[in-house]
């Protein structure tokens, strides 16, 4: 059967970018991007808070597949804000003439699959329909937006925003009574930079988090332009670390060293700022509870020492999770922001919210008066993306049926029964554990030489097997263990969404082990997919 197109592709961030480059311009097939939004850039298009940056470091967060985009585009900042990236992404949109190919303001509502013709037909919003062989999902891995369900809202007079729904016209704080709910990365974040506009800010706080100094600075030219030499080689380092990253991990353990020697690393790294806390100190912080326990307390001694209000530093201080059990924070100016005279912390564990009303919003003990409230409630991830679809497998079976229980997949890649639907950073591959534009690069490539490797064995359709699939989401278990993650409740584990089943959703193994059971996967001939 004649599709309307060889490969449809659902989302224009990263993930979709790449993949029409690869499909359109190395394969040579008919592909084409349905987006629904009204511009390129996914994530960095939605989230457009005040203080949405990235906290991996420009120079590794974008794609490595051109030499000539990485030598000719200039990062101004160690970490991009959100306009940077965005722009960097509408200028790779441009630079290979992605955008006819693109269709925005689509959003994709539900596909089904034919099981005799192997014809995937996708509906969209608009109400059109197109059929496709292959179905690549680029939904990203958090874009289904949080919105607690808070009794009240509608009757609330004032205005109010998720952060990843930003009004594109900014929004004026100046004079305002602003309150936060939620203090993941994105409301750590958005604190210091609202606080410095609005008249009063209430950060409402359910659960305190570690953070980490980002220690932003614009990019030194000469720095720089050591990157721009050794470019090839940075990549390499970031395509064999465990979390995509350009660094060398640290072999020490924090049990084997004297405090003062590990005191000493901590206290270089918090100088140094960034993600490096984590991978650059010890080896075994993420693994180990006690190891983790050095580098928890020392944070909290920094946010006792930076904090001036002691009852306010020790409602900061998390005390019921491992350090970056959940997804670690970095900041900016986050716990300094708590000594301004403008600003209150809520604590909403002991104290709960309980409705919004007309003016604001009523605790169990509280009322507080309140002009506009931001939502920094985080995202339905890993899954909400592709389950807000109505994807439908072979015989009908609902995806969201399938996964009543938990995302299944092979790699992340695959799900038994839904033939040639691929899933860029899918759940149960590592994704948000890595830096994102090396893990989305290696799928995406996995992806595009999977299906080269069908035409060139002149098959038409893909699929993993129950089997395959089993032993993955085992062994995805089996490597969580190996982690303290359980021991939180984040969305890493879907705890933060009512109701949604608790199971691990990310890959724990690291980049590096999973990029060898890709590539293993692809030289016996696709094991564990069947292929006709
Ligand atoms: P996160 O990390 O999911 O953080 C959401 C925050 O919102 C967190 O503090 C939550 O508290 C809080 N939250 C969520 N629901 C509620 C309700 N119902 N009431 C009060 N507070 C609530 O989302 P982010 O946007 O910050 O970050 C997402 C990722 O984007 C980030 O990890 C990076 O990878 C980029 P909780 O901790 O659940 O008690």
């Amino acid at each position: 059967m004649r599709t309307d197109y060889d490969t449809l592709i659902i989302g224009a961030g990263f993930s979709g970018l790449y993949a029409l480059y690869r499909f359109r311009d190395v394969l040579g097939l008919r592909a084409r991007v349905l987006e629904a939004g009204d511009g390129v850039g996914g994530t960095w298009y939605w989230n457009r808070y005040p203080g949405a940056r990235c906290d991996s470091e420009s120079f590794y967060y974008s794609y490595s597949f051109s030499e000539e985009l990485e030598q000719e585009w200039e990062w101004t900042c160690r970490y991009p804000d959100q306009p940077e990236i965005l722009a960097y992404l509408n200028h790779v949109a441009d630079r290979f003439d992605l955008r006819r190919d693109i269709q925005l303001e689509t959003r994709v509502v539900s596909a089904t699959f034919d099981d005799v013709a192997a014809v995937w037909t996708v509906e969209t919003e608009r109400v059109e329909r197109f059929t496709t062989h292959y179905l690549i999902s680029a939904v990203g891995c958090l874009s289904a937006t949080n919105v607690p369900e808070i009794p009240g809202l509608e009757r609330f007079e004032g205005d109010w925003y998720h952060t990843s729904r930003w009004p594109h016209e900014g929004v004026d704080f100046t004079g305002k009574r602003v309150g936060l709910i939620g203090t993941g990365s994105t409301g750590i974040q958005a604190t210091p930079v609202i606080a410095a506009e609005a008249r009063h800010l209430t950060v409402f706080q359910r659960t305190p988090n570690f953070s980490v100094p980002a220690r932003n600075a614009p990019l030194d030219p000469e720095g720089w332009k050591w990157i721009k030499q050794n470019y090839r080689a940075l990549r390499q380092l970031t395509r064999e670390s465990s979390g995509g990253f350009p660094y060398i991990p640290s072999e020490r353990s924090a049990m084997d060293v004297s405090d003062e020697e590990r005191n000493a690393v901590y206290e270089q790294l918090w100088k140094e700022g960034g993600f490096k806390f984590v991978f650059g100190s010890f080896h075994d912080i993420t693994r180990n509870k006690a190891a983790n326990d050095t580098a928890a307390e020392f944070i909290r001694r920094k946010i006792r020492e930076t904090v001036k209000d002691p009852a306010t530093a020790e409602l900061l201080c998390p005390t019921d999770h491992p350090y970056a059990a959940k997804r670690p924070p970095i900041d900016t100016d986050y716990y300094e922001t708590f000594n301004r005279d403008n600003v209150t912390l809520v604590d909403i564990r002991s104290d709960p919210i309980v409705e919004i009303t007309k003016t604001g919003l009523r605790t169990g003990k509280a009322s507080y008066e309140l002009d506009v409230i931001v939502f920094a409630t985080g995202f339905d991830a890993m899954t909400g993306s592709l389950l807000r679809m109505d994807i439908r497998g072979a015989g009908g079976v609902r995806l969201a049926d399938k996964w009543k229980d938990g995302p299944r997949t092979l790699l992340g890649l695959m799900v038994a029964g839904f033939p040639n639907l691929f899933t860029v950073t899918g759940p149960g591959s590592p994704s948000v554990l890595v830096n994102m534009p090396v893990a989305i690069e290696q799928h995406v490539d996995w992806i595009s030489d999977c299906v080269a490797y069908m035409a060139e064995k002149g098959v038409t359709r893909i699929e993993a097997t129950e089997e395959a699939e089993d032993a993955w989401v085992d062994h995805v278990y089996e490597a969580s263990l190996e982690t303290l993650m359980h021991e939180a409740d984040s969305w890493y584990v879907g705890a933060n969404i009512p109701g949604k089943k608790r199971v691990i959703l990310p890959y724990t193994g690291g980049q590096l082990v999973y990029r060898e059971h890709c590539d293993e996967t692809a030289a016996k001939g696709y094991a564990g997919f069947e292929l006709r």
